[in-house]
């Protein structure tokens, strides 16, 4: 069992403890483990194997013996009991903005509310807004709360569902007697939001391994345990302590039924109606285990595609928006990778509301492979996170000049040649006032080697002023990126209304690029729109919006979107080597 797995256990421990009307402060002491367990630089089984686990500060005689247990032997029976006496229900209700464990258990000891439907039931006969310490307010902010859970469904983020797949996966690795373990569905896809986890093992013996399976630590409740498919709900902890809930779904299958079963749960559903007519097309027959009629030898997957004409089509592409058509013509994409990228744009540091500072993020730039990294701080108007005043741009640029000067790289560096270089580009991340207009004047705008314009503010407008102000911007010839074109927040914000169509149509005709936001809580522009954006010949580039250095990596997560979108490697500004982004910043300065 790694740290993060440990971490998710007591962070779980604390919130049941306090569903359960414990001692804050006793549940307070398994949050504070959770989190120093999971920033350790040890490992937390070799702390155990040396029984100095007590040493590390916070972790007392109990919890020492309570994590030893559950490092050893992979299980808590104090963990299997709370879990055991909460009803799952009150789970799901922290997914409710506002709602923590003690207005929780309020609403469970006066009310017996112990999930949504009875939460929805309770608010709409007003009987919570009775409650001590409820009221007509938050009732009705319940109520939304709920009106909004349903429209998202139960779908989590990408990167929550694969913190908990990963989770799993370590797991079932460890099980003897499988030869083979894919996650499939939306996650091998991936899709920006994730409905539940589908794995797919090979194995010859499928019992034991369901055994296992619904057994697991982070297991909440069973909800089907067979013999071939067995289904759970796991819960979890992501990068800010949210709690998730995720089903996930566990097939095993024979070794030579494995190939045609990945390719049918990885989805997507139309992908794979277009696939089976071809089949038939073929006089084939193709289901989740066979491909009947052809005598061709399938030992993989690309066995199924290559049997039908087809080029191999990667996950990524299987949303039936032409990949069949492209794969039987061999007019696949080929694909971005994650080693194209050599450096990123739109990134924070405590000049604005970033967490680090300019050396911290450059060196976890470089850890990632990076040769440079632009600084893009928040502009004057965006007070509530440390907009930078035009006095506070010529100190920051300072700082950076001197940075270049001590590290600066050989122009003519490769990729990975190793040591301190890296370049700091100096951008901004440029407010687009309500009225299109720019939050700096072009003398302070011409300091910087790049600008990302984005929207902030007066969300509300309608879609032709919306539409007009970004456009405006889009067309300002300081401005070189349009920053989170939509302002979504997945499954928490919807889009502003804006013509995106116009926008890209703009953004072609000025040369201004797009950005593909690759934090995983945005991820806008989506995919769709990343193909759109392409077709009339926008450059996209792929920023992680960081505002911590760990934040860097979330460029993976862009990478996926501009893989959906079959995006190539020269569609995508950031895969140009230092000198031609320098180069390239020189051009559009003249
Ligand atoms: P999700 O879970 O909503 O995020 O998205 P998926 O794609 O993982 O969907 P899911 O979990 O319902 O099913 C996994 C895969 O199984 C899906 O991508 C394709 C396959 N599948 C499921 N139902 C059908 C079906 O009725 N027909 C076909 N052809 N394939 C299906
Ligand atoms: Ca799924
Ligand atoms: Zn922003």
């Amino acid at each position: 069992m790694d740290k993060a797995e440990v971490a998710a256990v007591l962070e779980e421990i604390a919130v049941l403890l306090e569903l359960q009307g414990e001692n804050p402060f006793r549940a307070g002491a398994y949050s504070k483990a959770g989190r120093t367990i999971a920033q350790l630089e040890t490992n937390v089984e070799d702390l155990v194997a040396a029984g100095t686990l007590d040493q590390v500060p916070g972790i007392g005689e109990t919890l020492r013996d309570k994590i030893t247990t559950l490092v050893t032997t992979g299980k808590l029976p104090f963990y299997e009991e709370l879990k055991a006496k909460t009803p799952p229900g009150l789970l799901q209700m922290l997914r409710l903005p506002g709602m923590g464990p003690k207005k929780i258990k309020a609403l469970y000891d006066q009310l017996g509310i112990d999930d949504l439907p009875k939460l929805k039931a309770g608010c709409e006969n007003g009987a919570v807004a009775k409650l001590k310490g409820f009221g007509e307010k938050t009732q009705k902010n319940i109520l939304d709360g709920l009106a909004f859970l349903d429209q998202v469904g139960n779908r989590v983020r990408l990167d929550q569902a694969m913190l908990i797949a990963e989770a799993v996966i370590a797991e079932l690795k460890k099980l003897p007697g499988i030869h083979r373990l894919e996650v499939c569905g939306s996650v091998r896809r991936r899709k920006e939001t994730i409905r539940d986890i589908d794995i797919l093992v090979s194995a010859d013996a499928a019992g034991p391994i369901m055994d296992a399976f619904v057994k697991l630590p982070n297991v909440q409740k069973v909800i089907g345990h067979g013999e071939t498919k067995s289904s759970v709900l796991l819960a979890g902890i992501d990068h800010h302590t949210t709690r998730i809930l995720i089903n996930a779904d566990l097939r095993v299958v024979s070794a030579q039924q494995f190939p045609f079963a990945l390719n049918y749960f990885t989805g997507s559903k139309e992908h794979n109606i277009r696939l089976r007519q071809r089949a038939i097309d073929y006089g084939y027959k193709l289901n989740e285990y066979d491909l009947a009629g052809c005598k061709k030898k399938i030992a993989d997957e690309p066995d199924i595609y290559k049997a039908l004409d087809l080029e191999y089509v990667p996950p990524e592409l299987r949303e039936d928006t032409g990949e069949i058509d492209a794969a039987a013509n061999n007019k696949l994409p080929d694909l971005l990778e994650p080693k194209d990228i050599h450096g990123v744009f739109h990134n924070h540091t405590t000049w604005s509301d970033g967490s680090a500072s300019l050396a911290q993020m450059a060196d976890a730039a470089r850890a990632l492979g990076y040769d440079y990294l632009g600084i893009a701080d928040h502009s004057q108007s965006l007070t509530v996170a440390n907009g930078l005043s035009p006095e506070r741009v010529r100190q920051q640029q300072k700082e950076m000049d001197a940075f270049n000067a001590k590290h600066a790289p050989l122009a003519t560096r490769g990729r990975g040649a190793g040591g301190e270089g890296i370049r700091i580009f100096k951008g901004i991340e440029c407010d687009i006032l309500q009225d299109g207009s720019l939050d700096y004047t072009d003398d302070v705008l011409d300091t910087f080697d790049y600008v990302v314009a984005s929207v902030h503010s007066y969300f509300n407008q309608t879609q032709e002023e919306m539409t007009a102000r970004i456009i405006k911007a889009i067309q300002h010839p300081r401005v070189t990126m349009l920053g989170h074109a939509t302002g979504r927040l997945l499954l928490k914000r919807d889009a502003y209304k804006v013509d995106l169509d116009a926008v890209l149509h703009a953004a072609a005709k000025a040369g201004t690029m797009i950005e593909i936001n690759a934090n995983p809580y945005r991820l806008d522009l989506d995919w769709i729109h990343c193909k759109r954006a392409k077709s009339l010949g926008v450059m996209l580039v792929i920023n992680p919006d960081a505002h911590a250095p760990e934040e860097l990596a979330f460029t993976r997560f862009g990478v996926d979107v501009a893989r959906r979108g079959w995006l190539e490697k020269a569609d995508v500004f950031n895969t140009r080597t230092l000198a031609q982004v320098a180069q390239e910043f020189e051009r559009r300065k003249k």
